[in-house]
């Protein structure tokens, strides 16, 4: 339910800019041709044509729609260029877009605080900018007014076509304007100033909305599109909401719209102003029913969020009618590719971005089976996220059985009869709660001991433990419900202290993880094929395989049976004040039984290949932080294979003064091996009782 805030101020300068066809503008600066086009972007199912996901304005001219497939598109426009969407892993690529809303976002945030609110939207709040160049160069002292300035719509004002332009320069300019509609003038100079460098260094086009608020803003931006800007002064406000259908304002095309059409007759948004806010509140409670009456009023006091990176990342596909997915193997197979998918999205943050995501979040669509099933949603699930593909997918997968689970016993209490019959039409995950890596810390042990206790594997989890998650938009900006108590810290010194035991735990864990596939599909691969989830198959500690020929000696290691109790053991040891010595502990705390010799010789070459330098499988055999750098079958091998020149030097800085020197006294023999031989140069032979061998 939206949450009314007080309007910090009526004299904010907020804009909101959104990218014109931003697709097509990206494929068309790929393929210089397409320019001056008629252009559309098509998803890469090629059935009739595939979807229309973004139609260029040339092509618009002709009646092409966003809801036409390329074929009809095609019958009302021949000429059109269908480009399909760069597809890898089976599904749509969007990176190259991302990729440019972030050289946007880049130009964009020059001028004041700025909040990606999707892959082609900001909001810029230019309160500051517009003051000083009220009090330093105000409009009316500047001499050659760019073109671009005085092409802006500004509403309410009214003119012969052909004075438009004199009457916008003058309301520009006008000295003895109100101080608002002052600044909102400056505001519209400084995004015209931004624009121009839009388009000057990523040669796309965006239009934008000038207003004192964001809901004001955002709803401007669109209203004159291509390449154009449209400003909202204070007094033209009530003209612009009256006649606005109500379904159209941002959080009421869905539920709470169909309450005010439905049960108040409330059909635009001038038809609110009718209600008080106490009757308002009586009907929608206090702080949506406030809400309610801030935006008949055009009040909105949000603000603008210094973001510029994506709030959440997400990926999913949907299957469509016959191609909806009906079996756990079908899904492990989509998840899989997600999770890949999630999983070097989560890197390239962290690496570029020193950001960390929390909580990962399932949502499906399931197929109408039946009458009960149909009534009801496949339920959104999440859990404390775990960095490293087989990770992402084993929690996913938890995740999804979870979910398939409940869907189909309430399904089948309601149709009183077993349900066999579900088809998935929509799957996704996203990682979101993503905080930035802190700078400074406590107590590197306390990172252990918070990870140990916070970040357990889904497996670990009962069902009533992942968590139940609101819906996410597929966009930017996204974020989703978790249960509080494992992802919010008690105290400032645990939340740094997670943040930072994860920080270890991916440095540590990311190259170990994603790369231990060929392990892993020795060991970890059913999840329950083929066969509805059975009511115990997420239950904590339970092993998680059942086919394979190593499953015996496996399981335990990976469902972390027994050395879960020995991992609390090691963590409840006092005086572990060394680095080194709590790895040494947990390392020979593990109780993990020997694989199979082929396995274990698929442990070895991957060691080896880690001191190459080339891509390095490991064996990431339990779940949790840093005490997971992995035990190899044999004991007296103490196997954590981790390459440690890989250690981020950054990481170690912003670990608390007392231990940096020890990281680097631990790192600093491994630097000399890896100068002088490949051999080893892994912790596996620095831990070795043997390694001066
Ligand atoms: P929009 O901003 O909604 O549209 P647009 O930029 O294509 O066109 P406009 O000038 O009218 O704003 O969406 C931004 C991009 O997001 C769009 O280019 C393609 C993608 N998109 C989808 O993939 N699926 C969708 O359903 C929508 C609405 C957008």
């Amino acid at each position: 339910m939206p949450v009314a805030r007080p309007e910090s101020s009526d004299s904010r300068v907020i804009a909101h800019v959104d990218m014109d066809c931003f697709y097509v503008q990206v494929e068309q600066r790929r393929q210089p041709d397409l320019r001056g086009q008629p252009t559309a972007v098509v998803q890469y199912n090629a059935w009739k044509g595939g979807g229309l996901i973004a139609v260029g304005y040339e092509a618009r001219k002709f009646g092409v729609k966003r809801s036409m497939r390329g074929d009809e598109a095609k019958s009302v426009c021949p000429e059109i260029q269908l480009v399909t969407v760069p597809v890898a892993r089976g599904k749509a690529d969007l990176s190259i877009y991302r990729n440019a809303g972030s050289e946007v976002v880049a130009i964009l945030s020059r001028k004041g605080r700025c909040e990606r609110a999707s892959i082609d939207e900001v909001y810029l709040d230019l309160t500051e900018a517009a003051e000083k160049m009220l009090s330093e160069t105000p409009p009316e002292s500047v001499e050659a007014i760019n073109d671009e300035v005085i092409k802006s719509h500004v509403l309410g004002l009214s003119a012969e076509p052909s004075d438009v332009r004199q009457t916008v320069r003058e309301w520009l300019c006008q000295r003895n304007a109100d101080r608002r509609d002052k600044l909102l003038a400056c505001g519209a100079f400084i995004v015209a100033e931004l624009r121009m460098q839009v388009l000057k260094e990523t040669q796309f086009t965006c239009s934008a909305g000038i207003a004192h608020n964001k809901m004001l803003a955002k709803l401007a931006s669109g209203m004159n599109k291509p390449a154009q800007q449209t400003v909202v002064p204070f007094a033209s406000v009530e003209s612009l909401l009256d006649p606005l259908p109500i379904r159209k304002m941002k959080q009421l095309g869905g539920k709470l719209g169909h309450s005010l059409q439905d049960d108040l007759g409330v059909n635009t948004v001038g038809d609110l102003l009718q209600f008080s806010e106490e009757k308002l509140q009586d009907r929608y409670g206090i702080n949506t029913g406030t809400w309610l009456w801030n935006i008949a009023r055009g009040i909105n006091g949000d603000e603008v969020e210094s973001r510029v990176l994506p709030k959440s990342h997400g990926t999913g596909k949907t299957f469509p009618g016959r191609n909806c997915l009906k079996t756990i193997d079908g899904i492990e197979r989509w998840l899989s590719k997600f999770s890949e998918e999630l999983a070097e999205r989560l890197e390239a943050d962290l690496e570029q971005n020193k950001r960390i995501a929390q909580t990962l979040t399932l949502h499906a669509s399931a197929s109408k089976a039946n009458e009960a099933q149909s009534q009801k949603k496949f339920p959104s699930k999440s859990c404390p996220l775990r960095y490293g593909t087989n990770k992402i997918l084993e929690d996913a997968l938890n995740l999804f059985q979870a979910g398939l689970r409940e869907y189909l016993s309430s399904s089948s209490k309601a149709h009183g009869n077993g349900c066999s019959g579900w088809g998935i039409t929509n799957l996704s995950i996203s990682a979101s709660k993503i905080v930035d890596i802190p700078s400074g810390t406590c107590s590197i042990m306390k990172y252990f001991h918070s990870q140990d206790q916070r970040y357990p594997s889904s497996k670990e989890f009962d069902d009533k433990e992942i968590h139940e998650s609101t819906a996410l938009s597929p966009s930017v900006g996204s974020e989703s419900s978790s249960r509080k108590h494992l992802l919010e810290p008690e105290t400032e010194c645990s939340k740094d202290g997670t943040k930072m035991n994860i920080v270890m735990n991916i440095v540590m864990q990311a190259h170990l993880d994603d790369k231990s596939r060929m392990f892993e599909e020795k060991t970890q691969t059913s999840f329950c094929r083929e066969s509805l989830p059975s009511s115990t198959s997420a239950k904590k500690n339970e092993p998680q395989l059942d086919s394979v020929g190593e499953e015996t000696v496996i399981k335990d290691a990976i469902s972390g049976n027994r050395s879960q109790d020995q991992k609390g053991k090691a963590f409840k040891e006092k005086g572990t004040s060394s680095i080194l010595q709590f790895f040494q502990t947990q390392n020979c705390s593990s109780s993990i039984q020997e694989p199979k010799e082929e396995t274990v010789n698929a442990i070895q070459e991957t060691a080896e290949s880690s001191c190459s330098g080339k891509a390095d499988d490991t064996v990431p055999l339990e779940s949790g932080g840093i005490r997971n750098m992995h035990h190899s079958a044999d004991q007296s091998r103490v196997a954590c294979m981790y390459k440690i020149d890989e250690i981020d030097p950054n990481v170690v800085d912003e670990l608390p003064r007392e231990i940096q020197e020890e990281v680097r006294a631990w790192l600093r023999p491994q630097k000399r091996a890896n100068n002088t031989t490949k051999r080893g140069s892994s912790i596996t032979h620095y831990f070795s009782p043997n390694k001066n061998m």
